[in-house]
């Protein structure tokens, strides 16, 4: 019986590998998700009623553990080697002669050449086909041991299977560099800015900052992959070329880069190189440059290393990202909460083809920290799509005429007081009616995960705001057309548009509204999850705060948020303004429901069951429009008891016309 079951989990086990793989590694499933979520709920089910079924390799297992007190550390077997870098085709072609010279080849050697990721290099042990332990590159000697972290990542192998290419060593030492791909970064970072957390400066900073999680279910839920490019010690498996040798990796279903170049003389390298670098932004992970090595590992042995670096193997570096340049000025920048945020104005530079000409200070301590001035000389960097930072001030450079920054007392946009809170970073401005804060509220509200009103960029909410049209959001539902269209390069026509695309988005879900409002802590994802959780506005106006600390993402720091947010008065007029101007917020499903969206309407005469207000309610509740005239652009006229001219116009453009009972079917 019991063997019975051990076999049923083995075969789960085994199954949910092979699929996790498909999946994950190459990217092309066999199984549906829901056919996926099957078995591992089987297995999860199994593992529950006999919990000495769960073995360390279980794909149940990949969830994270209790946080541990501190990492323990271990020596590599074979030291984990740095890499001598190169920074142009000199430096390339002088390192092939070494290697020619060192081997007295008169032939050209073949190298094998790979993108450099820009990650953490990490090591996985293998004993006997199960991933035992996974540890930090460290010093080269000796990492940190973080196994339960690197188990968490879904295209790490938990256990291997016999290939004929590649059969299972009794010990295996892969080595790799862990990275986190730009969508999921910056995906990443907006979730920890909706929280009020610190973004992360860049990916790698990303990925060393999730593998250094003594709590590994919070590692769990970072976008981590991995790219394996070499070994340490292997006992069972052999292999004569570094190619061979990354193709065994991959028949055991490690994920190895697939645009790695095999085996070709060092022009071929050289142009493969120029490829990479004029290609590097269309890839969807970081590169800092391109791995050359030996092919041979016969040659790589003759070749050995020389103090910590291989002499068969050369970085060959991409032109870095980083530059230097002056700063003009510093600025202070208000937030949407607030918040202010020093930003460097620089003197225009190009950095990796991009020109640069401000720079976020993050805030007053990165500032001191950093000791960076007005008027200093500076190292910027640009890491991906991420705002440009300053790194570091070169005060070698510094003449005596830099200015010293200090934070503002009070605020540069409306000369309020400024506070900063104890345990906070950020100093604020505590004007809530800050015209900053007004139009970053505004911006935010119209972005595209909330109202996604088109034609509302920062220039036209800059001016309504300033013009006093704009005090809050719930004023843009009570603009009127003529007003627009008398701003400056308003033509008539935009104006119509906008006014358009604000009447549409009355039509809203509850989730998106709910992070519309610009509540401190509730980012996206949260607002989705009190919409799902609520289901309509007015149950979450009156959750108690031990309703919102029930659901399970909600913490009291975000229920605390919420609570205040909706117990302030003025919010709770905004929100009431808006319901009466016919914003409707509700359920995905019923959002989903919207019968009428892109059809616009006309209505005529008087109904008989219901009012015209109420007629025009029905039509924008299933996502139509009203419009008051006809035109070509009039997809259907109602015509009532009486119509006017407009019933005439309609037959003449030969639209299509409904009376009452043809409208009451199609809107029940
Ligand atoms: O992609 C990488 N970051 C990468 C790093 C790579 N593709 N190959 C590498 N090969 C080595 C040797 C040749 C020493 C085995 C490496 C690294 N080392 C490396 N990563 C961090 C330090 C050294």
């Amino acid at each position: 019986m019991n063997e019975d079951l051990k076999k049923k989990a083995a075969e789960l086990r085994q199954a949910l590998h092979r699929h996790n793989y498909l999946y994950y590694v190459l990217d092309e499933p066999e199984v549906s998700d829901a056919e996926y979520d099957r078995l591992m709920r089987e297995l999860t089910a199994l593992e529950t009623a006999h919990p000495e079924l769960v073995e360390p390799d279980s794909p149940t297992q990949r969830v994270g553990a209790p946080p541990l007190e501190k990492f323990e550390t271990v020596a590599h077997t074979i030291p984990m080697l740095s890499l001598e870098n190169a920074f142009d085709e000199e430096e390339v072609l002088a390192f092939d002669q070494r290697v020619r010279r060192f081997l007295k080849a008169d032939e050209k050697i073949l190298y094998t050449a790979e993108p450099k990721m820009d990650g953490v290099a990490v090591e996985l042990v293998y004993e006997n086909g199960l991933l035992r332990q996974a540890s930090t590159r460290g010093d080269g000697y000796t990492g940190e041991l973080i196994t339960l972290n690197i188990r968490t990542i879904k295209t790490v192998p938990l256990a291997l299977v016999n290939t004929p290419l590649a059969p299972v060593p009794s010990r295996l030492e892969v080595r790799g560099e862990v990275f986190i791909p730009l969508t999921a970064f910056k995906q990443l970072n907006k979730g920890r800015l909706d929280q009020g957390e610190a973004p992360f400066a860049n990916p790698r900073n990303a990925t060393a900052g999730s593998l250094r999680q003594l709590d590994s279910r919070i590692t769990a839920k970072r976008p981590l992959d991995i790219f394996c490019y070499g070994v340490g010690r292997v006992t069972g498996l052999e292999f004569a070329s570094h190619w061979k040798m990354l193709e065994a990796l991959r028949a055991l279903r490690f994920p190895v880069n697939p645009h790695i170049k095999p085996q070709a003389g060092i022009e071929e390298i050289l142009i493969y190189y120029k490829k990479l670098l004029d290609r590097r932004h269309e890839f969807s992970y970081e590169m800092d440059g391109m791995v050359i090595k030996v092919d041979n590992l016969a040659l790589q042995k003759k070749l050995g290393e020389k103090s910590r670096s291989p002499r068969w193997a050369l970085a060959y570096k991409f032109p870095p990202t980083q530059e230097t340049t002056r700063v003009l000025k510093i600025d202070v920048q208000v937030g949407r909460t607030g918040a202010l945020t020093p930003v460097a104005l620089l003197e225009p530079v190009s950095v990796g083809g991009v020109t640069v000409s401000r720079a976020t200070l993050h805030n007053e301590d990165e500032i001191k920290r950093k000791d960076i001035r007005a008027g200093d000389t500076v190292l910027i960097q640009r890491a991906g799509d991420v705002i440009p930072e300053v790194v570091k001030a070169i005060t070698t450079k510094r003449t005596g005429t830099e200015r010293v920054f200090h934070m503002p007392a009070t605020c540069p946009v409306c000369g309020s007081r400024v506070l900063r809170l104890e345990g906070e970073a950020a100093a604020r401005c505590v004007n809530a009616n800050c015209p900053a804060q007004v139009k970053e509220r505004i911006k935010h509200f119209a972005s595209k995960g909330a109202f996604d009103i088109d034609g509302l960029g920062d220039k036209l909410v800059g001016q309504l705001v300033d013009k006093g049209l704009l005090r809050s959001y719930a004023d843009l539902f009570f603009l009127d057309k003529a007003s627009v269209a008398g701003l400056d390069r308003m033509a008539e026509k935009s104006a119509r548009n906008l006014m358009d695309a604000i009447a549409r988005s009355k039509q809203i879900s509850l989730g998106r509204f709910f992070y519309a409002l610009g509540i401190r802590h509730v980012g996206e994802h949260i607002a989705h999850v009190l919409a799902r959780r609520f289901k309509s506005l007015d149950a979450l106006m009156s959750a108690t705060a031990e309703a919102l600390m029930a659901i399970d993402e909600i913490g009291p720091r975000v229920s605390e948020s919420v609570r205040a947010f909706l117990e302030n008065p003025e919010n709770q007029r905004n929100i009431r303004r808006m319901l009466e101007a016919g914003v409707m917020p509700k359920t995905e499903e019923a959002v989903a429901n919207q019968a009428l969206a892109g059809m616009t309407f006309v209505l005529t005469g008087a109904l008989e069951s219901m009012t015209r207000p109420e007629a025009k309610a029905r039509i924008e509740t299933l996502g139509g429009k009203v419009s008051a005239s006809v035109s070509r652009k009039t997809t259907c006229v109602l015509a009532g008891r009486g119509p006017g001219s407009k019933l005439d116009k309609a037959r003449q453009l030969g639209l299509r016309i409904l009376n009452e009972a043809q409208f009451i079917e199609i809107v029940s």
